[in-house]
């Protein structure tokens, strides 16, 4: 599955899963190796390729009866450049974010698909650099293939927005048309009992953004614990004759801050969970579904309500299970650790961009996502690392202004953004990095930022924790002890949670995972994997799933 829900009627899709050929190949492109892999996986866990950094070549046969089609890549990592039949036909770069390429003229029958996919870290790649999760490599994420008629529904959002007594709802898509056949385009749009008409469609060039508004009085709001879903379904007629359709999953849902709260639904809130990698065992970042569901059982039965993509954009299909399953998710574009130096590499700002608007498009409407961040531990405390910041919040708001946005900081005494984003997110390590007494610590980041900020705003312990090695048990608790790690986790926790101003904790990290292994502090990742979750990288649990479980049921999800 791509979605974890139907997205059509109508339309031919079908996912091109299964066993293709892969060639790795050197830089001048010739023939390296040759193997199969399935799709989606990563090539490390092909054999013979567990650590490979190169560039490699998927091919695959694909069977058309439309001239019109349309390839969906959910995830290629990090940079795929897509052939059909020889002719290159589409390229896109960052692993976290999907992309289509749309082909017309196609002759019915067999034709030739071919991906290359690249891991190299080169100059050219700015948000792919060694780091403290690993850019694996391959075709990570699943492709489908969907034929089409002359046009088609790019995408369809639904805007919720919570009024005294009703919901107010503007729908907006996106129509694409292959050429301008003269025929005329009409649309509707179903939701919760209603049906809505787009009316005539006018194109500029071959695209069109279309509106329609309506309220709801009788729908049930979507929270964690109720997290009530409906089908808007988008259908597009040409003369009169239902030719393309969409379907997306909703809820309604709004997130709103009030001074230092954070409230959805008129309700406050507290995010109590954890930082997520998409990693796991010898799969890498092509995490499969039963185990993306079986994470956030596992979440969930820490008590917990929160879950932060660190550092990318995730699986759809991962956002599905957060709107199925009640979760609020903090999503982020990609970015970790990023210097000054690095955040003026040429490409950065467009790679940034592109990143944060794939992301917002095709994620728009999970009523789990209730944050937005950018720019992990980047370089916030300098004029042009501000500059970028500006650049960034700005974009998001312009694509979405109904969600709040943030970026989690390590530059805590000097950091320059406190004033532009709605929510101040802080990644503090007391007792693990810095051997400093807790309160003491968050005291005086916290007195720096009330300087900084011009009215009051919410505040979330983006990040805390300390890592541990499984297994390893010590009357000593000396650091690296499971132990150590269960001692840690318990005081922070029990401490920041009793400053009311506070409203969120996310822990350092739910699970083990693999680094690069020419990231600059590797030296203090062993076994090449940042160990800081509470349990490994194959989910057994540490002691300090069990330290986290009895600190979180004990805290409430919402504040009176
Ligand atoms: C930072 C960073 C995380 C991780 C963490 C750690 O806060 O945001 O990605 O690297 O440090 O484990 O040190």
């Amino acid at each position: 599955m791509i979605r974890m829900f139907e997205t059509h009627e109508k339309r031919k899709q079908k996912e091109l899963g299964g066993i293709w050929k892969l060639e790795t190949l050197s830089d001048s492109g010739n023939v390296t190796g040759k193997y199969t892999a399935t799709v989606p996986s990563c090539w490390e866990s092909v054999i013979g390729l567990e650590d490979y950094r190169g560039r490699a070549k998927y091919s695959a046969t694909v069977k058309t009866s439309s001239e019109n089609l349309r390839f969906i890549f959910k995830g290629i990592s990090h940079t795929g450049d897509i052939y059909l039949d020889g002719k290159h036909i589409g390229h896109h770069y960052n692993a976290y974010t999907p992309f289509t390429v749309p082909v017309s003229d196609c002759e019915e029958g067999e034709h030739l698909l071919e991906v290359i996919a690249d891991n190299r870290f080169t100059p050219d790649s700015a948000l792919h650099v060694p780091n403290d999760y690993r850019t694996y490599g391959g075709i990570n994420r699943p492709v489908a293939l969907e034929e089409l008629c002359n046009a088609y529904i790019e995408y369809l959002h639904v805007k919720n927005t919570r009024t005294e007594n009703s919901w107010s709802t503007e729908f907006v898509a996106k129509i694409c048309r292959f050429e301008d056949n003269g025929k005329t385009y009409t649309a509707t749009v179903e939701l919760a009992g209603k049906t809505l008409d787009f009316g005539k469609i006018a194109f500029e060039g071959n695209t069109a953004v279309i509106t329609a508004e309506t309220s709801f009085t009788d729908v049930d709001e979507w929270f964690p614990e109720t997290p009530n879903l409906y089908i808007a379904h988008a259908k597009l007629f040409e003369n009169g004759e239902y030719i393309d359709d969409l379907k997306e999953r909703i809820g309604f849902r709004d997130v709103k801050i009030d001074g230092e709260k954070i409230l959805v639904n008129g309700k406050q809130v507290f995010l109590k969970g954890f930082n997520r990698h998409e990693d796991y065992g010898i799969l890498g970042s092509a995490v499969p579904e039963n185990i993306m569901s079986y994470d956030l059982d596992i979440i969930a039965s820490t008590g917990s309500n929160f879950v932060r993509t660190c550092h990318y954009p995730n699986d759809e299909r991962f956002l599905d299970m957060c709107d199925e399953k009640g979760f609020f998710v903090w999503e982020e574009g990609h970015a970790r650790g990023l210097n000054e130096d690095r955040m003026k590499n040429p490409n950065f700002k467009k790679q940034s961009a592109d990143c944060i608007e794939e992301m917002v498009t095709n994620h728009f409407n999970h009523p789990s996502i209730i944050i937005w961040g950018i720019l992990n531990e980047c370089a916030s405390h300098t004029e042009y690392g501000a500059e970028c910041y500006k650049l960034q919040y700005d974009q998001l708001k312009a694509l979405d202004p109904s969600r709040p946005r943030t970026s989690a900081t390590c530059q805590h005494l000097k950091d320059l953004c406190y004033d532009m984003e709605d929510i101040v997110s802080l990644n503090i390590y007391p007792t693990w990095y810095v051997n400093s007494d807790v309160t003491e610590y968050y005291t005086k980041i916290k007195n720096y930022i009330d300087s900084c900020i011009s009215s009051p705003k919410p505040l979330i312990i983006s990040e805390f924790g300390a890592a541990s090695i499984y297994g390893y048990r010590a009357f000593s608790h000396v650091k690296w002890s499971e132990d150590r790690q269960c001692d840690i986790l318990k005081n922070i926790i029990e401490t920041l949670s009793s400053h009311e101003e506070i409203s969120g904790l996310a822990i350092w990290q739910f699970a083990d995972c693999r680094i690069d292994d020419d990231y600059r502090d590797w030296n203090s990742r062993p076994k090449t994997q940042n160990n800081k979750g509470i349990v490994d990288i194959f989910r057994n649990p540490k002691q300090s799933y069990y330290t986290v479980r009895e600190c979180f049921t004990k805290i409430e999800n919402y504040k009176n």
